[in-house]
């Protein structure tokens, strides 16, 4: 069939909206009408080149939709479902996937940019196109594994249904699954877009006392205010760390999340920590980039460093969690989409997220 789709070419160039052939599910394949697909910054690095994939590939990996077709074999959806797509559609069977981090699922590492049997379903005359984590959402259908296919509720919106896709997930789980933030815990979360402003409300869901915001973008600071941190440090007008250990009685935070993805910010991070502190690093830096750690300070200090990719959660039984928690009032995710763009607009959805106009933008016309 044909769909449309957001096509990247060549680096630093503007995404090609058009139409391209997507092959019918095969065994274990799902065919989905995207419903709504969100703009993450985890796309523009590869748009800029930051971060390698074969090329042409389409992007997007924050998304939900409708199971349109199955392939052989598929049991867990049918068509007509709801479902909210994982960007990592995990095996089941390696190491990883048995000890409970399907999240950094091995097999998933060798095929993130094609269906399990090593091929796209995507193509444009006779050339093959990439299919982006699997899925390629930028589009109007998406195949994608079954186990991309987290079943969602009716009454789960489709917008929201993307976010659960990647942002909520990821910063939501990165409090909760990865670093396990106690009650009464002091926090700071170092860049506050549609990640970081996820991982406040994750702080506010586990009672942190203080949830401190660091962004250089005074509306960002803002809006992070109005979604429940309670002071706010701009690391442009002044010296970040040194404010938040001036906030936190001078000893610095429990928990810092650090969202933007750069050396630099990760560096910020981890001094911002106390003695025993943990730093949690969300943001994806450009490739090669390396941060500079006081080597001394991780040992005399115990300090924790460690990542966490997909909030460290176990899609199957945690994004359904979030859906629930989302559908019983507990996370507040319709204020967090301040724009809404139609497939043709997607460049200019990545102006506006370079811009740093505050919030998530969703695509949910195609
Ligand atoms: P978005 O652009 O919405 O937010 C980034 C924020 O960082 C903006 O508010 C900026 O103003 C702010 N910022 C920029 N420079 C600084 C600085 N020096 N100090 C403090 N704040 C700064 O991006 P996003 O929220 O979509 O994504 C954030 C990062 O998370 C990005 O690197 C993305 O690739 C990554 C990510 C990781 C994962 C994962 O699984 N770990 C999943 N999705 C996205
Ligand atoms: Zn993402």
């Amino acid at each position: 069939m044909q769909t449309k789709a957001a096509v990247l070419y060549e680096y630093n160039q503007p995404l090609v909206v058009e139409d391209v052939e997507l092959d019918p599910p095969k065994a274990g394949e799902v065919l989905i009408k995207v419903g709504a697909a969100g703009i993450c910054r985890s796309d523009l690095h590869f748009m800029k080149g930051h971060a390698r994939a074969p090329l042409p590939i389409v992007l997007g990996h924050e998304a939900s939709g409708t199971v349109e077709e199955v392939g052989s074999g598929v049991t867990s959806v049918k068509p007509g479902d709801r479902v909210v797509l994982s960007f990592v559609s995990a095996c089941g069977r390696c190491n990883n996937c048995t000890d409970g981090r399907p999240n950094i699922c091995e097999t998933r590492a060798q095929f993130w940019t094609s269906q399990f049997d090593g091929t796209s379903r995507l193509h444009k005359g006779g050339q093959p196109i990439a299919q982006f984590d699997q899925m390629s959402c930028f589009a109007e259908y998406s195949v994608v594994p079954e186990s991309a296919c987290i079943p969602a509720p009716d009454s789960l919106p489709l917008d929201i249904g993307a976010l659960i896709g990647c942002c909520t997930t990821t910063g939501v789980g990165a409090v909760l699954a990865s670093a396990k933030v106690e009650p009464g815990s002091t926090v700071a979360v170092v860049g506050c877009g549609g990640v970081g402003l996820n991982v406040i409300m994750g702080a506010v869901l586990v009672n942190a006392s203080q949830i401190i915001a660091v962004d250089i973008n005074e509306g960002k600071l803002e809006f992070a205010m109005k979604f429940g941190a309670t002071h706010s440090v701009n690391p442009s007008n002044q010296d970040a760390v040194a404010r938040v250990k001036e906030i936190t009685g001078g000893k610095g935070v429990d928990y810092a999340f650090e969202v933007f993805g750069s050396g630099k910010t990760v560096e910020m991070t981890y001094n911002m920590t106390r003695k025993g502190g943990t730093s949690v690093i969300v943001g994806i830096a450009p490739l090669g980039e390396t941060a500079p750690i006081d080597a001394v300070s991780l040992v005399r200090d115990e300090k924790i460093l460690k990542g966490a990719y997909y909030g460290s959660v176990r899609m199957r039984t945690d994004m359904p969690k979030i859906m629930d928690m989302y559908l019983s009032g507990r996370l507040k995710l319709d204020d967090l989409i301040t724009r809404r763009y139609s497939l043709d607009q997607i460049n200019e959805a990545y102006d506006d997220l370079q811009r740093g106009d505050v919030g998530r933008g969703v695509i949910t016309s195609f």
